[in-house]
C-alpha cells in the first residue's frame, strides 16, 4: 500500500493553525478518517498538537547555548539561505544538492508525530517534510551502504554556543540504513505550515518519531552512507548514558533518571506526567527493525 503513510493535506494547503486545525477537522469528518492519518498507533488517538509557541520556544539546539530558551533568542542569527547538502559516501549520484533544489523534487507532506526527549519531556508536533528514503533513493543508495550519517552546520560567527566544548562540534548524528529508510523517517522543513524556524533546524532536519529528541539532528549540511556505524556526538560525549540506537523504551532507564513516563510540554507546571510508550508509540510500526535484538545491551 504506497501511499499508508502519506497525508491528504500538504504545507501549502495551511496558512495558519486555526486554519490547520479546522481542515484537519473538516478532512476527518469528510473522509471519515482520523486525520492524523500518517502513521498507525498515532491516528487511531487522534493526536493533540502543541501549540507553535511550545515547539518553537523550549529548544535544544546547544550550537546556540544550553537553556531552552537560548535557540529562540539566538537562533535568528543562522543564515539558512541559500543551502546546501552535501550528499557522498557510497551514492551513485553523490554532489552538492542546494536545498531548494531537494525540495522541487521531493514531496512536502504533513506528518503528525509525537516527539519524546531523553530529559523526559515530550510534545507533539505537525511537521511538514519529506520522506528521507525519498532522498536516498535520489541520491542513489549503493549496495554497500549499511548506515547514513548525518552533520550539522558548523558556523562559529553564526552560533553562539560553539564557542563552549559542550558536545565535539559539529553535531553528528547516524541511523542504520533501515531506520534511514523506513517511512515514518522524514526531513522535516516545516511546522504548522510554515517554514520550520530556526530554533528548530532550519532549514532542514531529521525526524525519527520512535527516537530520543537528540537523534533528530538539525540544520543538516552533509549526508553519508557508509558501510560502518558512524559516530554521534551524545554517545561520543557520554557513551554509558546515551547508546547509537536510543529509541524511545520507558523499560530501560537512563542511568540518571526514569525513562517509564514523561512530561508533555504545554502542560503548566503542575501537570501530569504520562506514561511513556515502547518506540514512543510506534511499535506497530517499527519493532521489526529490531527483532531478536536486545534492547536493554544496544541503548
Ligand atoms: N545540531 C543539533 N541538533 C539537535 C540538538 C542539538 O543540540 N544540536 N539537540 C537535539 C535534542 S537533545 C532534541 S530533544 C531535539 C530538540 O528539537 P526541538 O528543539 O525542535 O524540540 O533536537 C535534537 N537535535
Ligand atoms: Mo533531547
Amino acid at each position: 500500500m504506497a501511499n499508508r503513510w502519506k497525508n491528504t493535506l500538504t504545507y501549502r494547503d495551511v496558512t495558519d493553525e486555526a486554519t490547520f486545525m479546522n481542515r484537519r477537522q473538516l478532512l476527518a469528518a469528510a473522509s471519515g478518517l482520523a486525520l492524523g492519518s500518517i502513521a498507525g498507533t498515532a491516528q487511531a488517538e487522534d493526536l493533540e498538537a502543541n501549540s507553535w509557541e511550545d515547539i518553537t520556544s523550549y529548544n535544544n539546539y546547544y550550537e546556540f547555548g544550553t537553556s531552552k530558551s537560548d535557540p529562540a533568542k539566538y537562533a535568528h542569527t543562522l543564515v539558512t539561505s541559500p543551502w546546501t547538502v552535501k550528499i557522498d559516501g557510497l551514492v551513485d549520484n553523490p554532489g552538492d544538492y542546494a536545498f531548494d533544489d531537494i525540495m522541487s523534487k521531493m514531496t512536502v507532506e504533513e506528518r503528525i508525530y509525537r516527539f519524546r526527549c531523553v530529559e523526559a519531556w515530550s510534545m507533539v508536533v505537525p511537521w511538514n517534510g519529506f520522506e528521507l528514503a525519498d532522498l536516498l533513493n535520489h541520491a542513489g543508495v549503493q549496495s554497500g551502504a549499511k548506515y547514513v550519517a548525518f552533520e550539522t552546520a558548523l558556523r562559529p560567527d553564526e552560533m553562539p554556543g560553539v564557542r563552549y566544548p559542550v558536545l565535539d562540534w559539529p553535531y553528528v548524528e547516524g541511523l542504520r540504513l533501515d531506520e534511514a529508510m523506513h517511512p515514518l523517517t522524514m526531513m522535516a522543513t516545516g511546522i504548522y505550515g510554515k517554514d520550520i524556524p530556526n530554533q528548530n533546524g532550519a532549514p532542514l532536519r531529521l525526524v525519527v518519531p520512535w527516537k530520543y529528541g537528540f537523534k533528530s539532528i538539525k540544520s543538516i549540511v552533509r549526508v553519508t552512507l557508509t558501510d560502518t556505524q558512524p559516530p554521534t556526538s551524545w554517545n561520543k560525549s557520554n557513551g554509558r548514558e546515551y547508546g547509537f540506537y536510543s529509541n524511545v523504551n520507558p523499560e530501560v532507564d537512563h542511568p540518571r533518571w526514569s525513562q517509564a513516563t514523561e512530561r508533555p510540554l504545554g502542560g503548566g507546571l503542575f501537570a501530569s506526567r504520562q506514561p511513556t510508550l515502547m518506540f514512543n508509540g510506534y511499535e506497530e510500526e517499527v519493532s521489526n527493525l529490531y527483532a531478536g535484538m536486545d534492547l536493554r545491551a544496544n541503548y
